[in-house]
């Protein structure tokens, strides 16, 4: 069964989302030692890695995030999900239909992200183990993010799905946490806030205090 815990503070990045002085190793390891809850490698856009180097970097990335015992996540890439035996995928409403590989994630981890009512009407979360719903705020770190919805939208899927796990994603940060836990999410998920902290260590504590 799915621990809703490692909602709690979900870290997402792909080597697009690093800065230049860093590598994604050094900001993921930052983030691991910290406290991060569960791990997604996102990895997108024009430059992104691709076939062997992109296996080779989520094999790294799986043995780094299982030596803190946190589940590593891969997002859309359902070969390479299974390739490098991760603990689960992470699909969008325009991905793989997730009845179509389900079976191969029997005891893994299924999210799928959901952007307003109309999108969780139309899913089937037979197989899904939570939802991302967002973007909450604008974002920049997703280029065909939807128009922000806010953590009302959190209020209104809590009230439809009682207590399935729920995570929000899209432009959080240490301030606007507080009103997005008290929404009724599990956890917040994060891209730039923690890949361009200049003090990782310092911001995922900060998210820490203001999840719990
Ligand atoms: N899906 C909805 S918003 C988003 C994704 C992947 C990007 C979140 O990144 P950030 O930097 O935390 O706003
Ligand atoms: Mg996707």
């Amino acid at each position: 069964m799915f621990d809703k815990s490692s909602l709690k503070l979900y870290f997402i990045c792909g080597t697009q989302d690093i800065p230049e002085n860093k590598t994604i190793m050094e900001v993921v390891t930052e983030a691991l030692k910290n406290g991060i809850t569960m791990f997604q490698f996102r990895e997108k856009g024009l430059n992104a890695l691709t076939g062997e180097a992109k296996v080779q970097l989520a094999q790294q990335l799986l043995t780094l995030c299982h030596d803190y015992h946190v589940p590593f996540i891969v997002n859309d890439d359902v070969a390479l999900a299974k390739e490098v035996d991760a603990d689960g995928i992470h699909v969008g409403q325009d991905d793989k239909d997730i009845n179509a590989f389900a079976h191969d994630f029997n005891g893994k981890i299924i999210g799928l992200s959901i952007s307003n009512i109309d999108e969780y009407e139309k899913s089937d979360l037979t197989h899904v183990d939570y939802i991302g719903v967002g973007p909450m705020y604008a974002t920049t770190s997703k280029d065909d993010a939807n128009q922000p919805v806010g953590p009302e939208m959190i209020m209104k899927l809590r009230n439809l799905i009682s207590d399935f796990p729920i995570v929000a994603i899209g432009g959080i940060n240490i301030d606007n946490t507080s009103a997005i836990m008290e929404a009724g999410a599990d956890g917040i998920s994060v891209i730039s806030a923690i890949t361009k902290s200049e003090y990782i260590a310092d911001t995922v504590q900060k998210f820490l205090q203001n999840i719990e």
